[in-house]
């Protein structure tokens, strides 16, 4: 691994937040949940926007809020970064399921997806980068994500700084579906693996009855971002 690079004074610095956040997090025994906590903003938890090979039909979008909320007014719009313009808009409807996933594949066509387990169907295939993805309702913005890297020229309509663009075949999700710090360089993850409809390995670890088990389940979670930074 080369050292002292720019890439990985950068790298080591969000390493750094979000070791803070986790610690922060655990700390507050707000991870190990199933669900969002009651009146959580929904947010955007992952976007899988570049399949190895054709995307339609294969990309999806998950999103994570409070089981039964309303999704009528929501509204996931795709932004180029090339001139900032919507090049897509889906609304979207029904309600949050019980465990606070929401799960819209793309329409290959008829309304046929091939990513299974799904909530909705609709036009998710977003642009491979950079560009964003922003989910809306009456109100305004409830969370944006850009991804890539933005030249001069490029509208970033996401926050903070942009989240990764990992190669076809990988996702972009957020790391703590619990947490947004409204960065999404912080906030997001590469995901070689993508995970449509399930939380991130860092959801899944129970809450610490112990030291050992705080422990063992804080090094799962930092291998998974180790990996996932390279
Ligand atoms: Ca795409
Ligand atoms: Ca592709
Ligand atoms: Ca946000
Ligand atoms: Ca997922």
């Amino acid at each position: 691994m080369d050292a002292g690079t720019d890439d990985d004074i950068v790298r080591e610095d969000v390493m750094k937040e979000r070791f803070v956040l986790l610690w922060v997090g655990l700390a507050a025994g707000s991870l190990g949940f199933a669900s969002a906590p009651v009146g959580a903003v929904t947010v955007i938890s992952e976007v899988f926007y570049d399949a190895s090979g054709s995307d339609s039909g294969l990309a999806f979008i998950e999103l994570f809020g409070t089981p039964g909320d309303s999704l009528d007014d929501m509204v996931l719009e795709g932004v180029n970064g090339q001139n900032g313009t919507v090049y897509t808009r889906l609304a979207l409807s029904g309600v949050i399921p019980g465990d606070g996933v929401v799960l819209i594949g793309d329409d290959a066509g008829g309304g046929i997806t091939g990513v299974s387990g799904v909530d909705l169907v609709g036009d998710v295939d977003y642009q491979n980068g950079p560009d964003s993805v922003v989910l809306r309702n009456s109100g305004g913005i409830l969370d944006a994500v850009g991804y890539g890297s933005f030249g001069g020229a490029e509208i970033f309509a996401g926050e903070g700084d942009a989240a990764p663009d990992p190669p076809g075949g990988a996702s972009i999700a957020r790391f703590n579906p619990a947490l947004d710090t409204d960065n999404n360089r912080i906030d997001f993850i590469a995901m070689t693996r993508p995970s449509p409809g399930t939380l991130p390995v860092i959801s899944s670890v129970p809450l610490p009855a112990g030291l050992g088990l705080f422990g063992s389940g804080l090094m799962v979670i930092l291998g998974t971002l180790r990996r996932a930074v390279r």
